[in-house]
């Protein structure tokens, strides 16, 4: 994504992609975020009441833009920090029990994580109901491998005696969990470590999802190499099966007209150009822009 606030800031809104045009900002801007000179795009998805605007405070201070999402009733909260001289635009998703498309919460968040594409989507649990914080997780990781997992409520959960292992979570999901307790600010500076870790790659992220079901493996193993073909670069196409088995309309029309293609173009690799690892001073490196 461009770092030149001119670049992204004129973008047209109308645009539907071009040569010059980075593919994420693209998705971005057509759902209503404006980059505002911003490097990169962090989602925060979550249950209800799990802490996202919590956390979304905590890491944007004042400085926020709220409004609709296009052509919906439903809030929609923008704002940005800074780390490490990279500036992110943090959105705050609604919050969610699934990714199915069954409430129009549910569908501004899904067609976020989808076809906003952001750089990283944190999703923010419940440290005291973690298993069916879970499941949105796995429905986010599903559709995106940049994904965190923000713990939150860890003073809630200490208080009721519950303990979370986070190294064991993070071994069983193969992505990055940090451990919050957003309302007393801890945590935060190491949430946000993990979120710049994944967008420069220098952390990286192998979500370990549950197998396919037995009944659905013959017809997810015809369609995959189908949505490979058609988006070769798209990183869920088991998730892209399992929505079209569903007969997810949105999704289809998105395959079929191109617009998943549009959002995953192929980059063939550049010579010479290496990520550097990240440097730790051990003071808080995040910043309200
Ligand atoms: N004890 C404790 N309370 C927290 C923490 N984080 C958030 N809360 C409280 O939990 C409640 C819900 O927080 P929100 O930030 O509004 O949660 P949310 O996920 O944005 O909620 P929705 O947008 O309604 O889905 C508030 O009363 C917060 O003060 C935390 O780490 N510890
Ligand atoms: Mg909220």
């Amino acid at each position: 994504m461009s770092s030149d606030p001119t670049q992204s800031n004129t973008h047209p809104e109308t645009c539907g992609g071009c040569n010059s045009c980075d593919p994420n900002a693209v998705s971005t801007q057509r759902l209503g975020v404006k980059l505002d000179g911003c490097d990169y795009v962090v989602a925060l998805a979550g249950n209800p009441n799990t802490g996202k605007t919590t956390v979304f405070n905590t890491l944007t201070g004042l400085k926020q833009h709220t409004g609709n999402w296009p052509g919906k009733t439903v809030a929609r909260a923008e704002g940005a920090f800074a780390c490490r001289g990279k500036r992110y635009k943090l959105v705050d998703l609604p919050g969610t029990y699934s990714l199915l498309s069954a409430s129009v919460d549910e569908e501004v968040a899904r067609d976020f994580v989808l076809f906003g594409k952001p750089d990283c989507t944190v999703v923010v649990t419940d440290a005291t109901a973690l298993q069916r914080n879970l499941n949105l997780a796995y429905q986010v990781m599903e559709i995106t491998p940049k994904t965190v997992v923000c713990v939150n409520l860890m003073d809630e959960a200490k208080r009721k005696g519950i303990t979370v292992d986070i190294p064991a979570l993070e071994a069983l999901l193969g992505v990055p969990v940090v451990a919050t307790a957003a309302r007393r600010n801890q945590g935060i500076d190491k949430l946000v470590l993990a979120v710049a870790g994944v967008v420069d790659g220098s952390l990286k992220c192998n979500p370990k999802l549950p197998p396919t079901p037995a009944k659905l493996q013959k017809t997810v193993d015809e369609i995959v190499p189908m949505v490979k073909r058609m988006v070769p670069g798209i990183p869920s196409p088991r998730w892209v099966a399992y929505r079209l088995i569903e007969g997810d309309h949105r999704i289809r029309q998105a395959l079929l007209s191109g617009e998943l293609a549009s959002l995953y173009p192929v980059h063939l690799p550049v010579a010479g150009v290496v990520n550097q690892p990240a440097q730790s001073s051990g003071q808080s490196e995040v910043a309200h822009v």
